[in-house]
């Protein structure tokens, strides 16, 4: 058994632990209550993310899956029909929270790649009739955590905008990992935001705070997102210590997720030329990579855990997609072990199975 400590944990960005700059930050924070609006590092902490998204007002909220639920809920009234992406993390991963407590019905579309087709949402469209929910909101997922981590491009997300703008729908986006996008991209993440209504992002993933999201729109947006944030149980108290490692992300950390990339496509180009694995590598743009092991006839069960025995950790995306995640605490170094074992695994599971078909 590979001893904790020397695992390359390539699960999920969410692994990252705070710097010790973030530590220092939370030890010193000055704090105050901040359902009475008084923690001045939480004050502060909105202020930053309002500013830096070009939006009037943000609210820190616990996690990503609360920013969405309550975003959902601010942007739509119970009964409402939202348009969201047939793979959006919201509609397959937050255990259907945006039926069973916002009272919303999904109409899941399916994009390209994780991105929508404008034309595909414009008939998605319920026309205003008696029978028929009201559609009040078009989701997007940037970067698509199910489409490998993809960017979805500002000129994609204008067009988007453009139709639901034009049909009277407000534009809401998951950016969890929008920073990633804006890295990838080389732009200023006010690229994306301009284009949307109202945004999520995660502090908690690539940015390696430990804990919180934050939701970004107009001040009247914003005040509804915290009155509906209050009704799940998300009023926090002294929270600037989960702020204050929040603003070292913001002023520090956001240039280093280049590393991040530059790693997962060391990691994808060395795994495509694996025989047995498969990868697209054009959809590995920012630190996110997908692997197809179905040339290996195992299930991805069965490699991630063979993978596990021999200190990687990696997560399984279905039959036989495997995702592996690149993130501070992750070096070159770590990359070329995991390249190596990963080939070693694949390698010995196609020795046994051309040793049992030739029999
Ligand atoms: N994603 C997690 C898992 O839930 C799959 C991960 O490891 O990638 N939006 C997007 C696009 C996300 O990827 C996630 C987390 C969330 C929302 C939810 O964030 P949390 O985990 O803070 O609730």
């Amino acid at each position: 058994m590979v001893k904790r400590e020397e695992l390359i944990d390539l699960r999920s960005d969410t692994v990252t632990l705070p710097t010790e700059e973030m530590l220092e930050a939370i030890r010193h924070a000055e704090l105050g209550d901040d359902v009475f609006g008084e923690d001045p590092t939480v004050n502060r902490l909105e202020e930053m993310a309002a500013e830096k998204m070009g939006k009037e007002a943000a609210l820190l909220v616990s996690s990503g899956t609360q920013a969405n639920l309550a975003s959902l809920m601010s942007n739509a009234k119970r009964g409402d029909a939202v348009i969201l992406e047939a793979e959006s993390h919201m509609y397959y991963y937050e255990v259907g929270g945006l039926s069973a407590v916002g009272g919303l019905f999904p109409l899941p579309v399916r994009g390209h790649h994780g991105v929508l087709d404008p034309e595909d949402v414009r008939e998605s469209i319920r026309p205003k009739d008696i029978h028929f929910p009201d559609t009040t909101l078009v989701c997007i997922e940037n970067t698509h955590n199910r489409a490998g981590g993809r960017v979805v491009s500002p000129n994609e997300i204008r067009a988007i905008s453009e139709v639901a703008g034009a049909c009277g729908l407000k534009l809401y986006m998951d950016g969890a990992r929008i920073f990633n996008a804006a890295v990838a991209l080389e732009v200023d993440v006010k690229e994306f935001t301009k284009h949307v209504d109202n945004l999520m992002f995660c502090l908690s993933k690539g940015l390696s705070c430990p804990v919180g999201s934050i939701i970004v729109g107009s001040q009247d947006f914003v005040d509804r997102a915290r009155k509906t944030r209050k009704i799940l149980g998300g009023g926090m108290r002294q929270a600037g210590i989960i702020a204050a490692p929040g603003i070292v992300a913001l002023e520090k950390m956001i240039p280093r997720l280049r590393e991040d990339h530059t790693n997962a496509r060391l990691l994808a180009e060395g795994l495509a030329r694996t025989d047995g694995l498969s990868i697209d590598l054009k959809a590995v743009q920012t630190n996110i990579v997908h692997l197809d092991i179905s040339g290996l006839g195992v299930t991805s069960d069965l490699f991630v855990s063979k993978l596990k025995e021999e200190g990687v950790l990696a997560l399984t995306m279905g039959k036989s997609k495997v995702r592996l995640v690149t993130h501070r605490g992750i070096e070159e170094q770590h990359v070329r072990r995991a390249l190596d074992t990963i080939r070693s695994v694949a390698r010995k599971i196609e020795r046994k199975r051309s040793k049992t078909s030739t029999c």
